[in-house]
């Protein structure tokens, strides 16, 4: 049982937790959104540690210090572009948390165990060691630990049904399609939670349990649709394998351009779609690729940035760099919307975003991305890719777009590339 304060401030971690939901899924509102899940947080904290059943406060003390000291510097060093890897480190840790919580339980109350309490235990326990193992492996292939090719195996989709096993559930699902599996886990670890929360009488848990379950589910479904896989696809496929191509063989020759040629062409342009990837966040690009934005358009021409779905390595990646680099969220344009217009597109400027753009996705059944909508760039004048070489993205596939007769490779590194665009520009400028 709980006392009255602890009620209290459950019921308003509750709200806070829904509300930082709501706020999250807008960029204008999502800081406050942030702030008010980590006061729901602390809510939900302090309630439980003033919960009376509590006998003795030193393993909560140790357990607090060690998650705080391990916690701590993972937030404040890790990089950006490693915040997969370490989301689906957090779905495994609180998934095991909430399967031992389950597993304790268990053998706590031997014989107390109603019917209704016992299934959702066995499913906080199944869930909860599955995600762990599940989560594990998507950190070891999002870490190149593992291979990120899919590893297909006999009778593989028996085990998977059999759900016995998150290493086997997610071994056999290609890189492409790690979003969706990353975000289906966190479903997952979710309703663990959430049944954990029936088996301990705890409300705060059920609600943030179920809230995180489902929203994780609602990311999947998203994240499915624009990948345009189906559920089935994306967990019994074993998709992503890479086909041996004969194309890949075949030496090909490519237009690479310098920078000064570059920031003529683009200077002289009147519309510029910049496809930022990847490789924008692992430079650490987009201040450069705002003082892009600022120098074209003081000279009148319209930039604006196509926003793939999944590009980059999250969910929102694209768009939050963008936001800390203050690029006005009106120039964002989803692929839906900017498709149509690329053939009316002067430039395509690709910085660091390879898979998105790879037209095999629309026209070889054989490839491991066919039929994940994608950005066509293809269709516009004028195609610039900024990149360090001809190495594949993350679906380790050749690009075709590399070798159209309208492309120019830019070869380097997006923040240096970039930077030396705009001094070119400015240095134009300067002598007209
Ligand atoms: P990718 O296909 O991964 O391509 C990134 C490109 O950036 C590479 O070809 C790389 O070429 C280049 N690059 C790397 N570092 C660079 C640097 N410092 N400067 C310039 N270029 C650099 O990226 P994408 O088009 O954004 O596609 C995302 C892929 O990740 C998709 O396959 C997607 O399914 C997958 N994925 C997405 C998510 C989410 S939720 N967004 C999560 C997990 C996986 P070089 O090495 O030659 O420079």
């Amino acid at each position: 049982m709980t006392t009255a304060f602890t009620q209290a401030t459950y019921l308003a971690a509750a709200v806070a937790f829904i509300l930082s939901l709501k706020w999250l899924s807008r960029p204008p509102t999502a800081r406050r959104g942030l702030l008010v899940g980590e006061i729901g947080m602390a809510l939900a904290i302090v309630g439980t540690l003033v919960h009376r059943e509590i006998i003795s406060y030193e393993w909560i003390l140790v357990g607090m210090v060690a998650g705080t000291a391990v916690g701590l510097p993972l937030a404040v060093f890790m990089p950006m572009t490693h915040v997969p890897q370490r989301t689906a480190v957090s779905h495994a840790f609180g998934a095991l948390a909430a399967a031992l919580v389950g597993t304790a339980e268990y053998y706590l109350r031997p014989g107390e165990l109603g019917t209704f309490t016992m299934t959702v235990l066995s499913l906080e326990v199944i869930l909860g060691y599955l995600t762990f193992s599940g989560s594990l492996m998507a950190f070891g292939k999002l870490q190149d630990l593992v291979p990120s090719r899919p590893v297909v195996y006999r009778g593989q989709n028996v085990t998977n049904l059999a759900l016995l096993f998150g290493v086997l559930l997610i071994i056999p699902i290609g890189g492409a399609d790690m979003p969706t599996v990353i975000a289906l886990l966190n479903s997952y670890a979710g309703l663990s939670a959430a049944m954990m929360g029936f088996v301990l009488d705890n409300k705060l848990l059920i609600v943030a349990g179920a809230l995180d379950g489902s929203s994780g589910f609602i990311l999947s479904v998203i994240m499915c649709r624009a990948m345009n896989r189906s559920f089935a696809n994306v967990l019994f496929g074993g998709f992503g394998q890479v086909p041996v191509s004969a194309a890949a063989v075949e030496p090909r020759s490519v237009r690479s351009a310098s920078p000064e040629e570059a920031a003529e062409i683009l200077g002289a342009s009147s519309a510029v779609v910049v496809v930022p990837g990847y490789g924008m966040a692992v430079a650490q690009a987009q201040h450069k690729v705002r003082e892009l934005y600022d120098a074209l358009t003081k000279r009148g021409v319209e930039v604006r940035f196509a926003i793939h779905p999944v590009a980059g390595r999250m969910p929102g990646h694209m768009n939050v760099l963008l936001a800390e680099a203050d690029i006005p969220y009106d120039r964002l344009v989803e692929m839906e919307e900017i498709n149509p217009d690329f053939p009316r597109t002067d430039v395509v400027l690709v910085i660091g975003a390879n898979d998105v753009v790879n037209p095999a996705a629309r026209h070889d059944p054989a490839s491991p991305i066919h039929g994940m909508p994608i950005l066509d760039v293809d269709q516009a004048r004028t195609v610039m890719v900024i990149k360090r070489s001809m190495a594949p993205g993350f679906a380790g596939i050749e690009n075709e777009i590399f070798y159209l007769d309208k492309t120019m490779m830019l070869f380097g590194d997006a923040k240096t590339f970039v930077g030396e665009i705009v001094k070119e520009l400015a240095s134009a400028r300067g002598a007209a």
